[in-house]
């Protein structure tokens, strides 16, 4: 009996606009839009292997080498809609063969800590349905795939495309044209780096879902992100990145990382994902930019502690020859592990690069 398959890799984004609330919990529609940077696989990467057969008993997904559950509520969303598009193809071709009706095996592997709080649900999810899309051999292109993508994980939409990515938050009635865009590719801005600063390889206080779902509910500042905030910086930003303009980028991304700890700080009760550490990396990327009397570089963090350092390759030597220095001196830092401080060139991915 034949086995079919197909593998792809997917990367990590890390978004500059964050995506911080539901507005459907279901559907993964959220309450404004978001843009991310994707990173590259050569450092961060998921893959997946998707297999089908008629002789497979039980739909099976292995992480990391253990066998996980497929139960949950997204992923079926996520099953049940690829499912459903390669039924229709073979509604409308009698050869091909019912890979619909097969049990699948998903194997998926990470190449970096999935404890590190690196966002791996969204390179995760866009594996996962990215295997089985080829497996399908569905003609979807990325953005109809990433509307699948959306329902496991929202952030996971981001990952289909490499560069500069844009979810674009869809129609506030029904939100089915919700999906990820791409503002720009790699090339357009080779020079933009990121490093991942690894302060804590702890699993994150909060989970996101539950921290975005008290957000929406219980904090007063949030709405004024939403609706003022986010709208406007959304257009600049996208602007920003396509005059390559780093002074610009960097203050956005360092301001919007700083509206979404603030609305979590302004729930009830409140949310804490920055550490002492994060603070003093914060301190030190202004200290820096006062210094160069323009903005270097540019700090985000995500639903944790671990910082995201945007910077211009020209002035690598600079920006992490100051962190290096800087945090080997620093209390916290010590028990961090130094080695981790890796840096990360962004690039544009095509995640069918092991197919
Ligand atoms: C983001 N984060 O835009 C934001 C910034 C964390 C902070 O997307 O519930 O794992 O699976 O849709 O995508 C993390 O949330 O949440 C996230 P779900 P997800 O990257």
């Amino acid at each position: 009996m034949s086995v079919y398959s197909a593998s792809v890799t997917a990367p990590v984004n890390i978004a500059t606009l964050k995506y911080w609330g539901k507005r459907d919990k279901e559907l993964n529609l959220p309450t404004n839009s978001s843009i991310s940077v994707t990173l590259s696989q050569k450092d961060l990467r998921t893959l997946t292997t998707a297999s089908a057969s008629s002789t497979f008993k039980q739909d099976e997904l292995y992480l990391n080498g253990k066998l996980e559950s497929l139960e949950s509520a997204r992923t079926q969303a996520c099953l049940g809609d690829l499912r459903k598009l390669r039924s229709e193809l073979e509604s409308q071709d009698d050869k091909l063969e019912k890979l619909s009706q097969f049990k699948l095996r998903i194997v998926s592997e990470n190449n970096f800590p999935t404890a590190a709080g690196l966002a791996s649900s969204a390179a995760g999810f866009a594996a996962l349905v990215y295997a089985i899309a080829k497996l399908y051999e569905l003609p979807q292109d990325m953005s109809e795939l990433s509307k699948i993508a959306r329902k496991g994980s929202g952030s996971a939409c981001r990952s289909l495309f490499g560069g500069f990515v844009a979810w674009e938050m869809g129609d506030l009635e029904n939100g089915q044209d919700s999906k990820a865009v791409e503002v720009a590719p790699v090339e357009h801005w080779p020079t933009l780096k990121a490093a991942i600063l690894v302060v804590s390889d702890d699993k994150k206080d909060t989970p996101s879902t539950s921290g975005m779902q008290a957000t929406v509910k219980t904090s007063d500042l949030f709405q004024h992100r939403i609706k003022e905030v986010v709208p406007q910086r959304f257009d600049e930003m996208k602007q920003s990145i396509l005059n390559k303009d780093f002074n610009k980028f960097g203050e956005l991304t360092m301001r919007d990382s700083n509206s979404f700890h603030a609305v979590c700080l302004d729930s009830y009760p409140p949310i804490f994902y920055l550490n002492d550490t994060s603070k003093k990396i914060i301190k030190l990327i202004h200290k820096l930019n006062e210094t160069e009397g323009e903005i270097i570089a540019a700090y985000t963090f995500d639903a944790g502690p671990n910082a995201v350092i945007y910077y211009d390759e020209a002035n690598e030597a600079k920006v992490l020859g100051l962190i290096h220095t800087y945090f080997n001196q620093v209390d916290g830092w010590s028990k961090a592990d130094t080695s981790k401080l890796s840096k990360l060139e962004i690039e544009g991915t095509d995640p069918e690069i092991y197919k």
